[in-house]
């Protein structure tokens, strides 16, 4: 289970080389575990793999707003896993099949009023899904057809390249302050890698959330292109990626994530003991109940 970055702690990357040459080896017959998923009626992700250029669309289909609760953080990160191992796949484009969002971020609703154990295990699989997406050993490349604020950009972020619709309606950032709440310092990792150091702190600070061209300006997102291209144009970019010579661009990547990822996996429980006892202080979830109100009555 363990992805190739992982794999990199221990072994250093020397270790690293092995896993990537491996993939040099005779292509297997398409794998079925993808167009299997698709019949599942309960999935929150549909898959579509091409075996013929090797790139598998990811799309989240989890109504109205793609939150991330426990069951699509699980079956994100078995889907990518099952994509890792598959070697007819190379790269994967993360998207979304809902109107107007990408992902609306951890689900607030596993966090508020519920138990210290829940919050536990929730937060190890919000864990579980960063280190194998920023690890993936696979180009990633996140197709941002909607609003992408807190976790949805953490899931951006940790992709190699993001093209994202060009509609100022949509937005994108680490807003956690806005909840009360403070982003874990391997969100602002993941965010200080994209748009260094002084842009995260403002950004992390004020929970700002950028509009597409504000985003495209501060480098948080690569491109904008208009909404119904915005898959296609992922495609076209991948394409470039995966022209690439493969064990040298994995290796790159592993040498620029490794700190990063290992800084995690070191601390993993540190880390899960931190937010269970910060989210369920009584200040904590105050806020939350307030944010969750605050987006019921918008509706109205
Ligand atoms: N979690 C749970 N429910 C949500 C969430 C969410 N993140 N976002 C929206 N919903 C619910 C709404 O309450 C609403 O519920 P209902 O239908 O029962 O009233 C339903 O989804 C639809 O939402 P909207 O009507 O608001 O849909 P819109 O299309 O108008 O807007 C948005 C979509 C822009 C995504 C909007 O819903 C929004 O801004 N949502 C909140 C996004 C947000 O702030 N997310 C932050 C989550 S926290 C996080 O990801 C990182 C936490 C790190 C924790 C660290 C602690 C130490």
């Amino acid at each position: 289970m363990a992805n190739a970055l992982r794999g990199l702690s221990k072994c250093g990357v020397a270790g690293f080389l092995p896993q990537v040459f491996s993939r040099h080896g005779p292509r297997t017959l398409p794998h079925l575990v993808c167009q299997k998923r698709n019949n599942s009626t309960s999935s929150k992700i549909k898959v579509d793999l091409d075996p013929s250029t090797g790139v598998a669309v990811m799309w989240m289909q989890s109504p109205p707003v793609n939150s991330l609760n426990l069951d699509l953080l699980t079956e994100f990160t078995t889907t990518l896993e099952k994509l890792e191992m598959d070697k007819s796949c190379r790269g994967v484009i993360i998207t979304s099949s809902l109107p107007k969002i990408f992902s609306a971020g951890l689900d607030i609703l596993e966090m508020y009023q519920t138990s210290p154990e829940h919050c536990g295990e929730f937060w190890k699989a919000v864990q579980e899904l960063w280190l194998n997406l920023y690890g993936s050993k696979l180009t990633t490349i996140a197709a941002i057809n909607g609003s992408s604020p807190a976790g949805g950009c953490l899931l951006s972020i940790s992709c190699d390249y993001r093209v994202m619709a060009d509609n100022p309606r949509y937005s994108i950032g680490l807003n956690e302050t806005l909840l009360g709440i403070v982003a874990p310092y391997w969100f602002k990792d993941t965010m200080v890698n994209t748009v260094g150091h002084r842009t995260t702190e403002l950004a992390l600070a004020l929970g700002k959330l950028y509009s597409a061209p504000e985003a495209l300006k501060i480098g948080l997102v690569d491109e904008l292109v208009p909404e119904d291209q915005v898959v296609n144009t992922a495609a076209q970019t991948m394409g470039k990626w995966l022209a690439i010579n493969e064990p040298a661009r994995q290796a790159t990547k592993a040498m620029m994530r490794k700190p990063t990822i290992d800084k995690l996996l070191s601390n993993r429980e540190a880390d899960v003991h931190n937010f269970v006892s910060f989210i369920t202080q009584a200040s904590v979830q105050k806020s939350l109940g307030m944010y969750l109100k605050m987006l019921k009555s918008r509706k109205g």
